[in-house]
């Protein structure tokens, strides 16, 4: 994508906000005009350069030597401003000190590694769709049920978390993916809160908070083996902390909406449950739970014909990218018979989500328990959005499931 500088233009200019409510709410139509514009686009508002379609949205990710994310991976230039926590060790990180967190990480989240956790999920999973459907007259929030309970059920377990204050867990979430946008009301809502928060997270990454099994213990165990510095191990498990619990949580969401939505696909899917994983990453491709993040150029690059300058920062749509239609078919459509791979929901290159495998298992079990137990499930009244700098996320989702004849 670099070519020689002497073919650079001016890009074209917006002053369109793309953290501001309306485009929060309702991303599509800002989407497409950014598209449309041209494969580079100055954000005058912020003087940041936006990438909105997939081929050069893919291409900044694989990128890392040119597209930094130890700026930080916000608007905020951590070389400028001081970060609002301690930069994290993963996501905040360029190779090498990226790469040792990362290779541990990756280890403990690995599939093999989850292998012991999926009978139980699967367990939990059945139990709370059994208790939803016979406790409400089949009439309940998704989001809250479902989407929320869930992951709240099984990943602080699984972490090692102790019992008290997991209450925290998606407020301070809510905090940290607001931090990568603007300092704007959404920020400033939660500002009083972030000291008590992030004192508490910051307390359960503690190796005495932490079950003796968990991926907190297990991160801990890599420090005695030499694979982290013991300074590092309590920001590892941060991570697990900060990314591991909204992103899924509306990753669930989106993919209940889906369904309720598109009962034809609920259909597919009762007919061949096996399409659990591949509907997950459908649902993460067409809403992109994870809808932006930043880059830092470390030189003047030259994308697709325009200079981005050095020190700048470049905010990928990851949204707008998972719906290009010069890369996908139709791509508006929730569609479980298309192949949703190549998304660029998880990212791409080396700091794709490394959770992503957890996350896949928690939407796997749950829809699969939903899916033995549901004939349709619809939409009672209208789904809510909850407005989030980052994630596209929900606060409610009202829906009637119609329990099988055969469970
Ligand atoms: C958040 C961390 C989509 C990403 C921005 C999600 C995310 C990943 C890692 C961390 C936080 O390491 O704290």
């Amino acid at each position: 994508m670099t070519t020689s500088p002497e073919t650079s233009v001016a890009p074209p200019t917006s002053d369109a906000d793309p953290f501001a409510a309306e485009h929060l709410e309702h991303p599509e139509p800002l989407h497409r005009a950014l598209r449309e514009a041209g494969p580079v686009v100055h954000l005058t508002r912020y003087d940041v350069h936006a990438l909105a379609r997939y081929r050069e949205v893919h291409a900044a990710l694989v990128d890392w030597q040119h597209f930094q994310s130890g700026a930080g991976v916000g608007l905020a230039n951590f070389h400028h401003e001081q970060p609002w926590r301690p930069p994290s060790l993963l996501l905040e990180a360029d190779p090498p000190r990226h790469d040792a967190p990362r290779r541990v990480l990756r280890e403990i989240l690995a599939p093999p590694a989850l292998h012991r956790l999926r009978t139980s999920w699967q367990a939990v999973a059945e139990e709370l769709v059994d208790t939803v459907l016979t406790g409400r007259g089949e009439e309940f929030d998704a989001f809250t049920e479902l989407a929320t309970a869930f992951p709240l059920r099984v990943f602080p377990d699984a972490v090692g978390l102790g019992p008290d204050g997991r209450d925290n867990l998606l407020p301070y979430g809510n905090m940290a993916f607001n931090a990568f946008g603007p300092r704007n009301h959404l920020v400033e809502a939660d500002a009083h809160r972030v000291a008590e928060l992030s004192a508490w997270v910051n307390a359960q990454c503690r190796r005495e908070a932490l079950s003796e099994d968990g991926f907190g213990a297990r991160i801990w165990a890599a420090a005695d083996h030499g694979d982290l510095t013991y300074e590092q191990a309590p920001l590892v498990v941060r991570s697990l902390l900060t990314a591991g619990v909204d992103t899924t949580v509306h990753g669930l969401a989106a993919t209940l909406y889906a369904f309720a939505t598109h009962p034809d696909q609920w259909e597919l899917l009762r007919e061949r449950p096996e399409l659990a994983r591949v509907a997950f990453d459908e649902a993460v491709r067409w809403q992109s739970p994870v809808q932006t993040f930043f880059r830092t150029a470390t030189a003047d690059i030259n994308v697709s014909g325009t200079i981005i300058p050095e020190g700048t920062k470049i905010l990928m749509l990851l949204g707008s990218a998972n719906r290009d239609p010069d890369r996908w078919d139709d791509p508006d459509r929730f569609d479980l018979t298309r192949d949703p791979s190549g998304h660029v929901g998880f990212g791409m290159g080396i700091h794709q989500c490394v959770g992503q495998h957890v996350a896949r298992l928690e939407a796997e079990t749950l829809l699969t328990a939903l899916a033995q137990r549901v004939d349709r499930i619809e939409l009672t009244g209208t789904a809510r959005r909850h407005l989030n700098n980052t994630l596209r996320s929900w606060a409610s989702l009202p829906v009637r499931a119609h329990p099988s004849s055969r469970s």
